[in-house]
């Protein structure tokens, strides 16, 4: 008899937190356990354009903008906006670097691309900050130029929102 009411117990738990983690938000899964404290103002992710009025071209210092501008949070989202080559802009592009020695020297080899000369028009390339982890973005143009020379690279480390 004790063994059957665990295991309805258990079944029952089972379905109580399966709820709670299909309920959508997965970047905020925690909230809705059911003995998780309920703020009902929790913060919201942040939608930030990289560079602010600037945006996303040779020679600002970006580094310098990311630690004015972060700290950010897993779930936020940079936006990157650049003309698309028109003949009178230059083009530019956002790659991520696989770790710091690359992000130094503004190494491609391993890079990967994402977004092309073309994403950065209209609204901008939307990157969201997904996950606990760094972030090294670069402009992947003129062969590491643009990085190396023109300061296009900024790394990121999104934090937790424990709230
Ligand atoms: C929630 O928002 C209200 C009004 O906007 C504010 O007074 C309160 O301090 C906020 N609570 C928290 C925990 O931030
Ligand atoms: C860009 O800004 C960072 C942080 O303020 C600074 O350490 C770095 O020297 C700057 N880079 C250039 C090329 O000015
Ligand atoms: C290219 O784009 C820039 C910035 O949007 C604009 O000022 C310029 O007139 C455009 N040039 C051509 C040839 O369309
Ligand atoms: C670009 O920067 C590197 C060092 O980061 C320097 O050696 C090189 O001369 C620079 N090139 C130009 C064209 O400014
Ligand atoms: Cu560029």
């Amino acid at each position: 008899m004790a063994v059957k009411t665990l295991v309805v117990l258990v079944v029952f738990m089972f379905a109580m937190i399966s709820t709670a983690m299909a309920n959508k938000n997965p970047d905020n899964w925690n909230y809705n356990w059911p003995w998780y404290p309920h703020n009902t103002n929790a913060t919201q992710p942040k939608k930030v354009v990289v560079g602010g009025s600037e945006n996303w071209h040779f020679g600002f210092n970006y580094t310098d903008w990311a630690l004015k501008n972060g700290p950010f949070y897993i779930g936020d989202s940079l936006v990157f906006k650049y003309d698309p080559p028109n003949g009178t802009t230059f083009p530019h592009s956002v790659y991520l670097l696989p770790n710091y020695w690359s992000f130094l020297k503004c190494d491609l080899r391993w890079a990967k691309k994402i977004a092309d000369v073309n994403q950065g028009g209209g609204g901008g390339f939307e990157f969201v900050l997904k996950r606990w982890q760094p972030y090294y973005f670069a402009c992947g143009e003129k062969a590491g130029f643009h990085c190396r020379n023109g300061t296009m690279k900024f790394p990121v480390m999104p934090l937790i929102h424990w709230d």
